[in-house]
């Protein structure tokens, strides 16, 4: 008998997609050809459509992808709702500004940004620093240590997944290589059992243990469960290759320097370089209004939006 079913992408592997239809059933089925080329590519998150012939069931295709929320580059995935920007407080050393690129990138695609500082049991001092930055800037914050095992932040962690993420609601853990965004997962969710690596002892990086997207259920076997994604760890030159936008749309995805917006002398003002007597962002980064990592990441996306819009 022919049949058409509808269901999510949650994980692929090697050319196969793992589709939930529901809370009972998961094809593994291959993709019709024009939705395995580059642009029209099948992504985790997606919903699609499945067709098939019980009486043959080497045939079962995904036939057709439903209209995106949004799509990401990194980490490569449909309809995400949340996005959950994962860093350690060391080992490996934060990168900034990929933070801010990242939560920047989430703001623009409607997606809402949520911080995660990990590895928290490593420095007290830089806990505060990160915390702040981040509270500061308005951001949701979670400080969590995954080493201790269940402990305050773990938990209100899990508390705000629960809160939020159900009926399909979809998130990503996403961020550097090695900053223990599979700790934490397996953390919040015990039995998930994801596989964890170590950081280089030499270059403190990570090693890319998680290789592919894949998407688990945060109340298993639940009708009305949400979904959250384990990414596999960026490396710093996949924050070259990133998803952009255009130039004019950059201020908005900085809540905290947009808030500006009309304030400076001249009503052109970029807030890339003038002094505190002209800009209200260079002023308010002088009286520790506006953090100086914010303002430079800003900056730093500027140049980058700039050059790439004058090609
Ligand atoms: N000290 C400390 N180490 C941690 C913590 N969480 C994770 N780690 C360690 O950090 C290393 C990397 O953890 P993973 O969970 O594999 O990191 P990941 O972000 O998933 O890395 P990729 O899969 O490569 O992207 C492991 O050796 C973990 O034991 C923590 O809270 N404190
Ligand atoms: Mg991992
Ligand atoms: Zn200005």
């Amino acid at each position: 008998m022919k049949f058409q079913k509808n269901g999510k992408v949650v994980r692929g592997v090697g050319g196969l997609y793992e589709v939930r239809i529901d809370e009972n059933e998961r094809l593994l089925v291959r993709a019709k050809g024009v939705l395995k080329q580059d642009a029209g590519k099948v992504l985790i998150g997606d919903n699609v459509t499945v067709i098939g012939d019980d009486a043959v069931p080497d045939d079962i295709v995904i036939s057709a992808i439903a209209p995106r929320q949004n799509a990401l580059i990194r980490p490569p995935m449909a309809n995400l709702d949340m996005l959950f920007a994962v860093f350690a407080v060391e080992k490996p050393e934060p990168a900034l500004e990929t933070v801010d690129k990242l939560l920047s990138i989430a703001v623009y695609n409607k997606i809402t940004p949520v911080v995660v500082l990990t590895k928290t049991d490593l420095s007290e001092t830089l806990t505060d620093t990160y915390r702040q930055i981040y509270e500061k800037a308005g951001f949701r914050v979670f400080v969590t240590c995954a080493k201790k095992g269940e402990n305050e932040g773990v938990n209100a962690l899990k508390a705000f997944i629960e809160e939020h993420l159900s009926n399909g609601k979809t998130a990503a853990f996403a961020g550097a290589s090695g900053v223990g965004k599979s700790t934490l997962l397996n953390a919040v969710f015990p039995g998930l059992s994801l596989a964890t690596g170590n950081i280089s002892a030499r270059i403190e990086r990570g090693k890319h243990t998680t290789r592919t997207v894949e998407l688990f259920e945060c109340e298993k076997g639940s009708a009305a469960t949400g979904f959250l994604a384990d990414t596999p760890g960026f490396s710093l030159l996949d924050f070259e290759h990133f998803d952009f936008f255009a130039l004019d749309d950059l201020l908005d995805t900085f809540p905290d320097i947009a808030r500006y917006r009309g304030k400076c002398r001249y009503v052109d003002c970029a807030h890339v370089g003038e002094g505190a007597a002209e800009c209200a962002v260079a002023k308010a980064e002088a009286d520790g209004t506006l953090s100086p990592s914010r303002l430079s990441s800003y900056r730093s996306l500027y140049k980058t939006l700039k050059n790439k819009n004058n090609y």
